[in-house]
């Protein structure tokens, strides 16, 4: 019995190694917090090498992950859930600050600065087959590597 489900634990895996990232993932960054402070943002350029939706994300580090966009109306700063973003493929996305955004909510933990969080991003892909990706994410008082956009 032990065998035979290490048997099947190795051919379920198998297929997920071979398969590459569905998107290329550049100068990810989260937001530190200070005391007293629930919830963050999570920043990221994702570059889709084939169409996708990007369908959410989720992370040890937080109870709830939500997709948020930021968007003036009049002259107001609103922020809204987003449920779902298609991703084009060689057409980079931008999630930060005062655009879209992973809203990070219910921390499980302070984020400092110079640590890190996982993240795992899920999507959809042309054929409607789900598609996850490990994302490593740096925690940072503000945007690294100064001023590129
Ligand atoms: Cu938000």
């Amino acid at each position: 019995m032990k065998s035979l489900l290490a048997a099947l634990v190795f051919s379920v895996a198998l297929p997920a190694v071979a398969q590459p990232a569905p998107a290329k993932v550049e100068r990810a960054w989260a937001r530190s917090t200070v005391q007293g402070q629930d919830s963050t943002g999570a920043y990221m350029t994702l570059t889709a090498s084939e169409p996708l939706t990007l369908l959410g994300a989720a992370t040890p580090a937080a109870g709830i992950v939500e997709i948020h966009q930021m968007k003036m109306e009049g002259d107001i700063m609103k922020m809204r859930a987003v449920d779902a973003l298609p991703l084009k493929p060689g057409a980079p996305l931008l999630f930060a600050p005062n655009g879209y955004h992973f809203m990070l909510m219910d921390l499980k933990a302070p984020f400092r600065a110079g640590g890190s969080i996982r993240m795992t991003l899920r999507f959809r892909d042309a054929k409607g087959a789900e598609r996850t990706q490990d994302v490593t994410v740096p925690v940072a008082l503000a945007a690294p590597g100064g001023h590129g956009h």
